[in-house]
């Protein structure tokens, strides 16, 4: 098969917004979009079993190259039959290239036209990547979404610099393009390029432009969700995903909370990711339908009843909010798995009401009501 074939089949448009639903297909399985990727670094969704992900219906899980280029190693990962051989879980992974984690994780860094020299955040070790070696440590993982290496700048930086980055973002998608044509006919992953340019209308242009030009299978709007106010990401989102071609798949980076997500799929994107449900869930934070609630408050020490009654998950159905509360003050491990089960299962029964209501021409209102509920008076 030709790698760089179209993997985005649209299933149907909002007539009321451009929010869609579609089909990504991938080496390991169809996507259903839009879909929510949770996040497993270290090629495990933490305290989550690769059964429970598929019994809450996930088809993509997201892994990190930065973290396991440095640990166990590509190599490994290469004979232990790629990610999928190794960790058990066999639908698809993403796997992000690497550049964000050395920016937020690294001791040191120095980026160059030709390459990232870094520091490693486990043993001080000193690191080098390209753009063409982190197309083949993510080959070697049998990455199903592949990303560019691109370079994150973070709200407030000045314009100068902002170009400085997407000018070597720019570059790299370049040779990220050429290498990914040049890996083995059995690898059949797909690569993404990313838009950057900061918070500058004229450099997110430019880069939409470039990207558009290079033609990979699918898009990622990097460089949102870095500190800027809501108000911000929701301007560049909007303006960014508008100039972006309908027949590709859409990805934002890094962005999982509820309304953000609802903001993402409005302005038609397919996936995200994010380890907010996950982490918020080990810290004792759960969604509900009525906000997100803090397990350890007192209010909770003899509330028998499910964290979100109107959530289906197991946990919802077998165990209390009493009980819960209880493995958190305790520092229970059981306390972390079931907290990450709740959170997801509820993210992933969302995602499906948004594709329900989008195939029926209601996201728009269905956006409303759950934002009212979600972010009224917290409980
Ligand atoms: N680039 C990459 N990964 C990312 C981001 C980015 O801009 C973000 C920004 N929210 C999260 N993860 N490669
Ligand atoms: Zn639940």
């Amino acid at each position: 098969m030709n790698k760089n074939s179209s993997i985005f089949r649209i299933n149907h448009a909002d007539s009321g917004s451009r929010a869609r639903t579609g089909f990504i297909d991938l080496p390991h399985g169809t996507v259903q979009t839009p879909a929510f990727m949770p996040v497993g670094t270290n090629a495990t969704v933490k305290a989550m079993t690769k059964d429970w992900l598929d019994e809450i219906g996930f088809e993509i899980i997201l892994a990190n190259t930065y973290h396991l280029y440095l640990r166990p190693g590509s190599k490994l990962i290469r004979d232990a039959g790629g990610l999928h051989g190794f960790s058990g879980w066999k639908k698809n992974f993403l796997t992000d290239s690497g550049g964000f984690q050395v920016f937020s994780l690294s001791s040191f860094r120095k980026i160059t036209r030709e390459g990232v020299k870094f520091r490693s955040h486990i043993d001080g070790s000193s690191h080098f990547l390209t753009p063409e070696s982190v197309v083949g440590l993510q080959a070697d993982f049998n990455s199903d979404i592949q990303m560019q290496l691109d370079v994150c700048t973070g709200f407030g930086t000045e314009w100068k610099k902002a170009k400085e980055a997407l000018v070597i973002t720019t570059d790299w998608a370049k040779r990220a393009k050429k290498a990914w044509l040049e890996t083995p006919d059995e690898y059949q992953g797909k690569l993404f390029s990313i838009v950057q340019g900061n918070f500058y209308q004229d450099l997110r242009k430019e880069s939409i432009d470039s990207v558009i030009d290079l033609d990979t299978p699918g898009i990622a709007i990097g460089g949102l969700s870095v500190g800027e106010p809501p108000e911000v990401y929701r301007d560049f989102l909007a303006s960014t995903s508008e100039l972006l071609p309908d027949d590709k798949p859409r990805y934002v980076m890094g962005i999982g909370t509820p309304d953000y997500i609802l903001d993402a799929v409005l302005n038609g994107i397919d996936i995200f990711d994010c380890v907010l449900p996950t982490r918020n869930a080990r810290n004792g934070s759960f969604f509900t339908r009525d906000g997100i609630i803090a397990i350890k408050k007192e209010r909770f020490a003899r509330d028998f009843g499910p964290i979100d009654p109107e959530c289906s998950c197991r946990v919802c159905r077998e165990y209390s909010r009493a009980y819960m509360r209880h493995l958190y003050k305790n520092d229970e491990i059981l306390s972390s798995m079931l907290a990450s089960y709740h959170n997801l299962a509820f993210l992933h029964q969302m995602m499906k009401e948004i594709r329900l209501a989008i195939q029926e021409n209601r996201f728009v209102q269905y956006r409303s009501s759950f934002l009212s509920r979600f972010s009224g008076d917290s409980v």
